[in-house]
């Protein structure tokens, strides 16, 4: 922890922003024009982490006013067409008024709002102006983690640019408006899992910061819901024991958490608390993609355990495909019912990202190689090494959204 005052560290309050309601949650102040002294050497000698999460506010729906401006204000729904099977991609704040929401069917928002405007995707344009986006935040960091075209991790801990963090998002978002015409949100945090949610506290065009002393009080009162990870599915399981705030596990036990919840238990015990030690990894850093899942009980059947692989490449692959990653060597990993654990890897002739040859490869190292079938497993896991490093979109997030099919990371 650092030994000044973490408020002042992180220039907070003071300077940049008024509080609002119970001083967790700030908005900026009309006298900030971020004019950087530069920082103290001490300031910078702290083990405390900063991290900017930035989002780009309604990304596609934006970019469709920002190329046609005669569409602002108007309830657009970027997607395929109401008649169609597909579904809404984005809706522009005017829609969203009427419940439109992405991943819904597109006949369903246009039932919602029949005056909405659909548009169809343009990725390419989209790419576009996200490459512009991340030029922008190289200005001030190399330790970027971009999760998907309009969002990313940004750790400027080590900035040598004299700014506080506060002040480089500050930065940032003017950088993006000034340059680009478009509006982002952004939250700055101890953590990933603070500056994600604080992004998301304030939208349109928001800011917000929160301080490692604010982190506890700034969780309390948020539903399960607002972690990044925890889906319909979790919440359910989450709502099972009676948990539907953070104030819920705050009241819990490590144990009782443990008890009722096994591995999510855990991270849910230290995400209420506003604790996460995911580094913010950059595309440099990530050797591998890869899931893993355990099985209820040790298992022999073949059948079953195919399936699960199968699961698993689809999972690695899409998250892979998402970020224009693509890998060479699959490596199953098996651990036996006595926890022996093995790894059995095969490079394959092309770059791939297609599940049905990891699939395919690594069963093909099970029945080959390991005694699977024979000897129960309680776990078995999937990952692709040797990636295709000149892609431009790479990014890497170790993420927490699934916690019966967890990611696993090597970078061994
Ligand atoms: N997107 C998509 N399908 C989804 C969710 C999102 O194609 N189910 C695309 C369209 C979005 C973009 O990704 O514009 C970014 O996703 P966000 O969740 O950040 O949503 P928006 O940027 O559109 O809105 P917000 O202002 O809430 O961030
Ligand atoms: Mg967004």
């Amino acid at each position: 922890m650092s030994e000044i005052p973490i408020a002042t560290y992180f220039h907070i309050a003071i300077h940049t922003f008024v509080w609002k309601h119970n001083g967790m949650h700030t908005t900026e102040s009309s006298q900030f024009i971020g004019t950087a002294s530069p920082l103290p050497d001490e300031f910078r000698r702290n083990s405390v982490r900063k991290i900017i999460h930035v989002d780009m506010d309604m990304f596609y729906a934006a970019v469709e006013i920002l190329d046609n401006p005669s569409l602002k204000n108007l309830p657009i729904v970027v997607g395929g067409s109401p008649t169609s099977r597909s579904v809404v991609c984005t809706a522009s704040y005017a829609a969203r008024k009427f419940g439109v929401r992405s991943a819904m069917a597109c006949s369903v928002a246009q039932r919602l709002c029949p005056q909405a405007i659909f548009l169809p995707p343009r990725f390419e344009r989209y790419q576009e102006i996200s490459r512009k986006i991340r030029e922008i935040f190289q200005r001030y960091t190399d330790k970027i983690e971009p999760l998907s075209l309009d969002e990313a991790y940004l750790d400027v801990t080590d900035s040598t640019l004299g700014l506080y963090a506060s002040q480089i998002a500050r930065h940032i978002k003017e950088d993006i408006l000034r340059e680009l015409g478009l509006t982002c949100s952004a939250g700055v945090g101890p953590n990933k899992l603070i500056a994600k949610i604080a992004s998301d506290f304030k939208k349109p065009n928001g800011l917000v910061v929160v301080t490692p002393d604010q982190a506890l009080e700034f969780m309390r009162p948020l539903t399960v819901r607002k972690i990044h990870g925890i889906g319909p599915a979790t919440e359910a399981r989450l709502a099972a024991v009676g948990i539907k705030t953070c104030a819920d596990i705050l009241a819990m036990s490590r144990e009782e958490l443990d008890q009722k919840l096994g591995r999510l238990g855990g991270w849910m015990w230290h995400a209420a608390r506003g604790e996460d030690s995911r580094p913010v990894e950059t595309h440099y850093d990530r050797k591998s993609f890869g899931r893993e899942d355990t099985f209820e009980k040790d298992e022999t059947d073949l059948g079953r355990i195919e399936s699960r692989l199968k699961d698993l490449s689809e999972s690695v692959c899409a998250s892979m495909d998402k970020r224009g990653v693509k890998g060479r060597t699959i490596t199953l990993k098996v651990k036996y019912f006595d926890f022996e654990s093995i790894t059995r890897s095969r490079t394959i002739k092309d770059m791939t990202v297609d599940p049905d040859i990891v699939m395919a490869t690594a069963m093909d190292l099970l029945k080959t190689k390991t005694a699977v079938g024979q000897r129960p497993i309680r776990l078995i896991g999937v990952s692709l090494s040797h990636l295709d490093q000149t892609t431009p979109l790479i990014l890497t997030q170790s993420r927490v959204e699934s916690m019966s099919s967890t990611p696993s990371t090597s970078n061994s």
